[in-house]
């Protein structure tokens, strides 16, 4: 989406309706955003049709308020929850075959690069855990060895939730789904190892119990992948039907996972590091001590 696409021709702003005046004038683009304001304009998700209570939702909500250019970027998904939402925000959004979601992704940040030289393009893959650990991982993978710059987001709800409960390679050995009735049987993949193998610039991990956390987290991926190289982040996004969370537990669900095994962790490449630095550094200087983040 291009600014263009909303700027009022000169005189005619007052007759337009007071929803497109809002729009213009304190909806989601063009500047930054924080996550405190989510709920204050409707424009970067409007409605979805996921599961009351997904904790997906909730990550995805913010990671979009977070993108660092909503109207320069293009979002790659594939079948599996996560569509259902990213289908309906204000962000272009491509529906990758299932596996395909990198290949994809590799081609659009190429072709964009070559179309628009002088303004940053941003594209981001966000996907289930099968979609990206199983039946696309050997694109993941390659995309990642060809240090591709664009942003990996794995929903890691660590099943196969649109489907109805089939184990993932993410799913944690031992667990009992509906259709993994005798337990899974091997360990849960470690993305972030192979990501670290595969010369990725900046790996994360995060659970969606802390807004500004999640929001720092992605405006990093996509900023060091603008910049330096492909970078991973890797959410919890309980699935509180497959694993019969109910409704109002799914935060202490999600901030007990967080405790025992998903705790919050970055990786920077050495040339990430300094480039994060070298950006913080200018962003201080014009916005002053708490430039970097909104705590
Ligand atoms: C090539 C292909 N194989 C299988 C499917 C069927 N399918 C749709 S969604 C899905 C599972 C989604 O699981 P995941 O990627 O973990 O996302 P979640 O729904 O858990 O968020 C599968 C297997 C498909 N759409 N295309
Ligand atoms: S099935 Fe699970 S992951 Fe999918 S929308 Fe429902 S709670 Fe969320």
């Amino acid at each position: 989406m291009s600014l263009e696409t909303i700027r009022v021709a000169p005189g005619f702003k007052e007759y337009l309706p007071r929803e497109y005046q809002d729009l213009v004038d304190d909806g989601p683009f063009g500047r930054e955003r924080k996550v405190s304001e989510v709920g204050s304009f409707k424009e970067a998700v409007e409605e979805h049709p996921m599961c009351a209570g997904c904790a997906m939702t909730l990550f995805i909500r913010t990671a979009i308020v977070a993108l660092p250019s909503l109207e320069n970027t293009v979002i790659i998904g594939t079948a599996g929850c996560g569509r259902l939402v990213l289908s309906q925000t204000a962000v272009p959004f491509i529906y990758g075959n299932y596996g395909d979601t990198n290949a994809v992704a590799s081609g659009l940040k190429r072709g964009l690069a070559i179309r628009f030289k002088d303004k940053p393009k941003d594209v981001v893959v966000m996907a289930g855990d099968g979609g990206l650990a199983d039946i696309g991982f050997s694109a993941v993978m390659h995309s990642w060895f060809r240090k591709e710059r664009f942003t990996t987001v794995m929903l890691d709800n660590e099943v196969y939730g649109n489907t109805g409960g089939q184990e993932s390679g993410m799913t944690q050995r031992g667990a009992i789904l509906k259709m993994a009735p005798l337990g899974k049987k091997f360990e849960k993949m470690d993305m972030m190892g192979l990501a670290k193998t595969a010369g990725v610039a900046y790996i994360a991990r995060v659970v969606p119990t802390n807004a500004t956390r999640v929001a720092n987290t992605i405006r990093k991926a996509v900023l060091i992948a603008r910049e330096v190289g492909p970078t991973y982040v890797q959410a919890y996004t309980s699935c509180n039907i497959e694993y019969a969370i109910p409704t109002p537990k799914v935060m202490d669900d999600a901030r007990m996972i967080e405790q025992q095994r998903y705790g919050f962790s970055e990786y920077f490449t050495d040339e990430a590091k300094s480039y994060w630095e070298h950006y913080e550094r200018e962003r201080r200087q014009v916005k002053g001590p708490d430039g970097e983040s909104e705590d």
